[in-house]
């Protein structure tokens, strides 16, 4: 009864295991955009990339992967227009509002040197 139970811990430990690798090779989950995470794509998201760019603790909204709208790796103020730009209905060449964001983002926290 006891290798049993090792071998029932064992196996969900793999299957466990083998969850993570899987989810390591999705895309970033949440809306393209949503910053904060509320479901809707708008000026306060904006002001968030805005505030991070200018050195603010944004530090509740990171990693900020759906910040980088464009995709160029880096969230800054370019991404804050777009999504400026989409929120008074503009046309904007990238998929805002869609599910999937960028994975491979680097922070502006790290530019600034703030964490
Ligand atoms: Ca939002
Ligand atoms: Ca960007």
């Amino acid at each position: 009864m006891k290798y049993l139970f090792l071998i029932l811990l064992l196996a969900a430990s793999f299957e466990l295991s083998g969850e993570k690798i899987r989810d390591a090779k999705k895309p970033e989950c949440g809306i393209l955009g949503d910053v904060n995470r509320d479901g809707i794509v708008n000026s306060t998201d904006a002001l968030i990339v805005l505030s991070c760019e200018s050195g603010q603790d944004v530090s509740q909204f990171l990693p900020m992967n759906c910040g980088d709208v464009n995709d160029d790796g880096f969230v800054d103020s370019n991404d804050a227009l777009i999504i400026l730009s989409y929120d008074v209905g503009l046309d904007v060449a990238y998929p805002i509002g869609e599910l999937g964001c960028s994975k491979h983002v680097k922070p502006c926290e790290c530019e600034n040197g703030l964490r």
